[in-house]
């Protein structure tokens, strides 16, 4: 029996502990029986090896199921795909440990459930500062100015289509809000890898880069050292960018995600992808950018995004997303139903470039061994390592190590915290710990 939840018989998600009742109800009635058969299925693996079960005769390989004996259904009765009823428990969630304040919130991107580096659009994690709108393109605009005329001559007002007519590129990159992994700091256990990694998503975005435009509008570079980008939401997000990151050509101003436009949530029609930087500065529903010659300072560089250093003071402007990975499968909340062989799969990324390799400890960090990286590796993108893995059913301790094309290594908790102290919300990239029981559980903990 497949138990399409989520791996082919060898992991299930824990039936109840990430799920809250709304959810439940919501994937559907038929969902506890189901997994109450998987369990009897996971029951009759573990007393009998599987060629032992085959010769008893598995009736899902004897007798024809109806889809074999009847007609299917026709093209475009869905015009638009969706995934199949079986992967509805594969979905975004709010995190128990988060309150909702009026739209402001996050829904998570379920990590233990993706292959691969991409994100499919409508799994992509969401973090709204006001809520979302799904805006007319026809009446949106793009206004590029600067804070003196001086900076930039010929401030210009652009719309939807004149920026698709002009020379786009197509990128993969990350994204990840300066928040992901916060309740770690405080040694508070979500219990799965969908709350304590999940706000991070990769796609494929395409755009014009940011350079052409403001080149388009007679900027000078000289004069011009920053650039304040600004949303059409109600949340007076803005953000300040510094003009190398511009001029280098890596700043786009996209419209399209996975090669369609953007979703409504992640800022149709028009978002700016600030590669390797925090998700804060990635603003969405994009309507000005202004260039100036000092950072800004606006609320979201000087209240929030900021970092508590152990002597008291804040840091700034810590926008680079640094080296980080971890193990999504299997990871907390998931059970291991028998022992023997799993292929340990996870992601890595860095803000700084390419993921250069990727090390695992099935010990909590005596023992590190080198995991295949599945190629090719992109610049400031998730970068998809596996490794194989023989459980011998005793207790185990399961981590990742990321170190980039910088040399930059991925720190445990303690090396982590004797430089950022315990008191920040923002910016962990700290090693992530999985504990395997006896029993196959795994469940989230932290080793220093
Ligand atoms: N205009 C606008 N842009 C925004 C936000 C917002 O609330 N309003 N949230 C920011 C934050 S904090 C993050 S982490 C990312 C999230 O992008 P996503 O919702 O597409 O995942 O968008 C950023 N851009
Ligand atoms: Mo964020």
């Amino acid at each position: 029996m497949v138990d399409s939840i989520n791996k082919p018989g060898r992991l299930r998600p824990a039936p109840e502990n990430f799920l809250s009742e709304e959810q439940i109800k919501a994937v559907g009635a038929g969902r506890r029986d189901f997994l109450r058969k998987s369990f009897l299925a996971a029951g009759a693996a573990l007393a009998a090896p599987v060629v032992a079960r085959a010769s008893e005769g598995d009736s899902a390989i004897l007798n024809l199921p109806e889809w074999t004996t009847t007609l299917g259904q026709a093209v475009a009765v869905r015009p638009y795909g969706v995934p199949s009823k079986y992967e509805a428990n594969v979905i975004r969630r709010e995190s128990p440990g988060l309150t909702r304040v009026g739209a402001a919130s996050v829904s998570f991107c379920p990590l233990q459930s993706l292959f691969g580096i991409i994100t499919p659009s409508g799994l992509h994690f969401e973090r709204h500062h006001q809520g979302w709108h799904d805006i007319d393109p026809a009446r949106h605009r793009l206004m590029i100015n600067g804070s003196d005329p001086e900076f930039l001559k010929k401030p210009k007002v652009y719309t939807m289509d004149d920026l698709m007519r002009l020379p786009s590129v197509s990128r993969i990159h990350f994204i990840e809000c300066g928040a992901n992994t916060g309740l770690e700091w405080g040694n508070v256990a979500v219990p799965t890898v969908q709350y304590t990694h999940g706000m991070l998503s990769c796609s494929e975005f395409t755009g014009v880069p940011l350079k052409l435009l403001l080149e388009d509008c007679g900027v000078d570079y000289k004069k011009a050292r920053f650039v304040l980008a600004e949303g059409a939401d109600g949340s007076s997000m803005t953000r300040t960018i510094p003009m190398e990151m511009v001029e280098n050509g890596e700043v786009i101003v996209a419209w399209g995600q996975n090669g369609e436009m953007l979703r409504p949530e992640n800022g149709y029609p028009l978002r700016l992808v600030v590669p390797g930087v925090q998700g804060v500065s990635w603003v969405k529903w994009l309507r000005r950018i202004e260039v100036g010659d000092k950072p800004y300072a606006t609320k979201d560089e000087a209240v929030h995004y900021i970092d508590l250093m152990p002597d008291g003071l804040h840091r700034q402007y810590t926008s680079i997303q640094e080296c980080k990975s971890v193990i999504t499968t299997p990871s907390g909340g998931q059970q291991l139903l028998d022992k023997g062989f799993y292929n340990v799969s996870g992601v890595a990324w860095s803000g700084r470039g390419k993921i250069k390799q990727v090390d695992v400890s099935f010990d909590g960090g005596l023992n590190w061994q080198t995991a295949r990286i599945e190629g090719p590796v992109q610049n400031k993108a998730l970068t998809r390592f596996n490794i194989n893995w023989v459980w011998d059913g005793k207790p185990a301790i399961l981590q990742s190590r990321a170190i980039d094309e910088t040399g930059y290594v991925q720190p445990t908790y303690g090396q982590l915290r004797k430089v950022r102290g315990t008191k920040s919300i923002y910016h962990n990239n700290a090693i992530q710990s999985w504990k395997v029981l006896e029993s196959g559980e795994v469940s989230n903990v932290q080793v220093l």
